[in-house]
């Protein structure tokens, strides 16, 4: 069965891929699973129909026969799982993997989303020019901290992982890119990521969303 996933029928990002059905999209094309789409608007998102599978009305979502998820990062853990590529096969390679997992979601994602929000809602603010360097600092800190812990390495712990895939696409959002010039390891990673042939199906199938080439049937 080709599991589904929900994405933006709109894209605020304008097909830059920065939506999260980029990640699961992205991982699917890493262990080579076909998937299907279903494109929500930002109104179907609040109904009872989609808050059954998601119960703060965001996307992505994933079903799959008798399974739904939400959570980017539990779908690309779940497609980790079921199939070769992402999550090397040593039990504490694997374990390690996901706790970079987490540290993407959990540690690195939070000020970056922080610094994001305050620049799209509080621009207006009189206190704004006060508060922005508060939180640049807050994400350089992390920024510093993943750029000493990654060196000259290309990936987080030897081979691409499902941690590198969610670091990235962390690292992708405005708020982070726009320091990552201070952090040219970090920029490169980047880089690498982005030339993965998974990853340019996947921005591919995103940005036809936007322009209107989706493939036919
Ligand atoms: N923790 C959840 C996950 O990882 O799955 C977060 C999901 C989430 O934030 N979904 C967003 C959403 O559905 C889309 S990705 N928002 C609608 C809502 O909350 O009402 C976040 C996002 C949105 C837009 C851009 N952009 O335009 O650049 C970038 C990222």
């Amino acid at each position: 069965m080709t599991p589904n996933i929900t994405a933006f029928e709109s894209s605020p990002d304008r097909g830059r891929g920065l939506a999260r059905d980029m990640t699961v999209r992205w991982a699917f094309e890493e262990v080579g699973q076909p998937y299907d789409v279903r494109l929500v608007s930002f109104k179907a998102m609040k109904q009872p129909a989609h808050l059954a599978l998601q119960p703060f009305g965001q996307i992505p979502t994933y079903e799959e026969g008798d399974l739904a998820l939400f959570e980017s990062g539990a779908i690309v853990l779940h497609i980790s799982e079921r199939h070769p590529g992402l999550l090397p096969e040593d039990a504490n390679a694997r374990a390690r993997a996901i706790a970079w997992m987490f540290a993407a979601h959990a540690t690195m994602q939070p000020p970056i989303v922080e610094r994001e929000a305050s620049i799209l809602m509080e621009k207006e603010k009189s206190w704004f020019a006060e508060r922005l360097p508060i939180l640049d600092d807050r994400v350089r800190v992390r920024l510093g901290q993943l750029s000493r812990r990654l060196g000259d390495a290309d990936w987080l712990e030897g081979t691409f992982s499902a941690g590198d895939l969610l670091m990235i696409n962390v690292l992708r959002r405005p708020a982070a890119s726009a320091l990552l010039e201070d952090y040219p390891n970090l920029a490169a990673y980047v880089a690498r990521g982005e030339a993965r042939p998974a990853f340019k199906r996947a921005f591919e199938a995103q940005l036809a969303v936007f322009t209107g080439n989706l493939p036919a049937g």
